[in-house]
């Protein structure tokens, strides 16, 4: 079915306000109860799936011990517009980044039993190469963060430090060194939804229990800025049902015509962003 039409968002504009004040506030907002536990437990179910095939063959990348990132196929139930094209989510990201953006990555973060601390880290320096003259306040690069379980103390649960996506990276380095931060667990529940400029401080924790903590990561960022190391292999008959604005936000990404063609080749690897320099 083609959707020509802009679905309306759950939200008034003075709420979506106020996530896009906490975005630039904090470098994050979380949207409660977002998307429906069905939702949730399709991914969940359809995943589970993939996490294992993808460890056995050797096609995940390691992000630490026991922690896995996973590309996932633009195929049902991923291949969701509910998720991607969410109107709510769309209306804080079109605002935050001024500027027209694109989605490159769907995947996922997975710490399981045996998963450590990651070192502090920001996903990218705070400018963007390829926009020299924007503003360091307009963020380029976003993560919007999903979990199929709820999140415990237990279960791994993501931590970030509050308004660090506007710090310089000398700043960042610095304070990571001393080790004097304040990093917060988010405890979210399966169907909260985050949206997080990814300049901001974070690391993932230890899963002390047996049930995989999978994070979806949708991600999005200004067409300006490049992310070569980043792609969704659309297949073709997705691509004929994308509505006119997820065929903007998919643009760039190679089409394929079958789901044999795409090559989940994980090589966004780096966590040391701060090092590079
Ligand atoms: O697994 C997580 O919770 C965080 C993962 C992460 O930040 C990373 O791998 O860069």
């Amino acid at each position: 079915v083609r959707n020509d039409s802009p679905v309306r968002g759950r939200y008034p504009q003075r709420q979506i306000d106020r996530f896009l004040q906490e975005l630039h506030t904090d470098g994050f907002c979380i949207l409660k109860a977002h998307f429906s536990p069905s939702l949730v437990e399709n991914w969940r179910n359809a995943f589970s799936d993939i996490l294992e095939e993808r460890i056995r063959n050797g096609m995940a990348s390691a992000r630490g011990p026991n922690r896995y990132y996973i590309s996932l196929p633009f195929t049902r139930p991923f291949a969701d517009a509910t998720v991607y094209e969410d109107p709510d989510i769309l209306a804080v990201l079109d605002a935050a980044a001024q500027g027209e953006i694109v989605m490159p990555e769907l995947a996922t973060d997975t710490p399981l039993s045996g998963s450590d601390y990651q070192v502090v880290h920001r996903d990218h320096k705070l400018r963007s190469p390829d926009l020299s003259d924007l503003d360091a306040s307009v963020p380029f690069q976003f993560a919007v963060n999903f979990p199929l379980v709820d999140v415990t103390p237990d279960n791994g649960p993501f931590e970030i430090v509050r308004g660090t996506h506007i710090w310089s990276d000398a700043e960042c380095s610095k304070r990571i060194k001393a080790g004097d931060l304040v990093l917060e667990p988010l405890l979210m529940n399966a169907g909260d939804v985050m949206i997080r400029d990814v300049r901001g401080l974070h690391r993932g924790t230890p899963n002390r229990t047996d049930t995989p903590r999978p994070m979806v990561v949708v991600g999005y960022n200004r067409i300006e800025h490049r992310r070569p190391q980043l792609r969704i292999f659309v297949p073709r008959d997705e691509k004929a049902r994308l509505s006119p604005r997820a065929a903007r936000l998919l643009q760039l990404n190679p089409v394929v015509d079958s789901q044999a063609d795409a090559h989940p080749c994980e090589t966004y690897s780096n966590l040391y962003f701060l090092d590079e320099e």
